[in-house]
């Protein structure tokens, strides 16, 4: 899954595609680098980001999903947490709704989601971006963020969503310090068998790495997200929502090289 922001203030591509006709030529050099999903979004979800409103959301993203939905030749997916903002994306031809607040944001998304029949992302987290730092509390964080997760998971399913159509992610850096998310990165089979659906998941450029690695530089950053797209993949998951797409598809490709050899 490659990662198009529409935002004048993502912490990890700056702004820079928050000209929509930026953010769709960005997209379809996703898809031909190798993206098999691309995900649009219009609000930051960076620790203390500001909330932004259904209406300018959409205006970000409807533009840029209706472009990539006809143009690139691979499925369209829409960032958000609001209902309103996922029909307006629905309807401009996105297929898939990646919802950072797993369904708690807002009331009408797993009925929306459901009576579309279109694809959802349950992501894990804890309040808000404002919130979500003093939320990282937790004794086991497997154990917690699991049954939290799988709760999503069956509220999704008891709304009628799709379960072939479903996936759950454990939020990476969404609650969670970076101790936290290495323990979920370590976990990913058990996080998996316990969501019942396959699990995607998002760690690129996400700041922690910058401190596993203790070296600030962005492109260390890149690196550092390569080698945990390589793990993931080796742990069974299913998506990995990058932004260099270019990089993790060399990866992937060599690791089925490697994997696919005669010994
Ligand atoms: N991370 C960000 C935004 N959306 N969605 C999912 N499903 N999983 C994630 O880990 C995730 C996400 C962080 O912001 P970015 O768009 O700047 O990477």
């Amino acid at each position: 899954m490659g990662v198009v922001n529409v935002t004048p203030d993502s912490f990890s591509d700056g702004g820079r595609f928050f000209d929509p006709d930026v953010a769709i030529e960005h997209g379809l050099a996703l898809a031909a680098a190798g993206a098999a999903l691309l995900d649009v979004g219009g609000e930051s979800t960076r620790p203390g980001a500001e909330p932004v409103d259904a209406g300018e959301e959409q205006r970000r993203v409807v533009p840029v999903v209706r472009a990539l939905a006809s143009q690139a030749n691979v499925p369209v997916s829409v960032d958000t947490t609001k209902a309103e903002v996922a029909a307006a994306a629905l309807s401009a031809g996105a297929e898939m709704v990646n919802d950072v607040s797993g369904g708690t944001a807002d009331p009408g998304m797993r009925s929306l989601v459901a009576e579309t029949g279109a694809a959802y992302v349950a992501m894990h987290s804890r309040g808000t971006p404002r919130t979500m730092n003093d939320l990282a509390r937790y004794d086991d964080p497997v154990l917690e963020v699991g049954a939290e997760l799988r709760a999503r998971i069956v509220a999704a399913l008891d709304a009628g969503i799709d379960p072939a159509r479903l996936l759950a992610d454990p939020g990476i850096g969404f609650a969670k310090t970076a101790e936290q998310n290495v323990a979920l990165l370590r976990s990913l089979p058990e996080l998996a068998a316990q969501a019942g659906v396959p699990l995607l998941v998002g760690t690129s450029r996400k700041s922690f790495l910058a401190r596993l690695i203790d070296d600030e530089d962005l492109d260390a950053r890149d690196d550092a997200t390569l080698a945990t797209t390589v793990w993931c993949f080796e742990q069974g998951v299913a998506v990995v929502r990058v932004h260099d797409v270019a990089a993790s598809q060399r990866a992937v490709e060599l690791l089925e090289v490697i994997e696919q050899a005669v010994a």
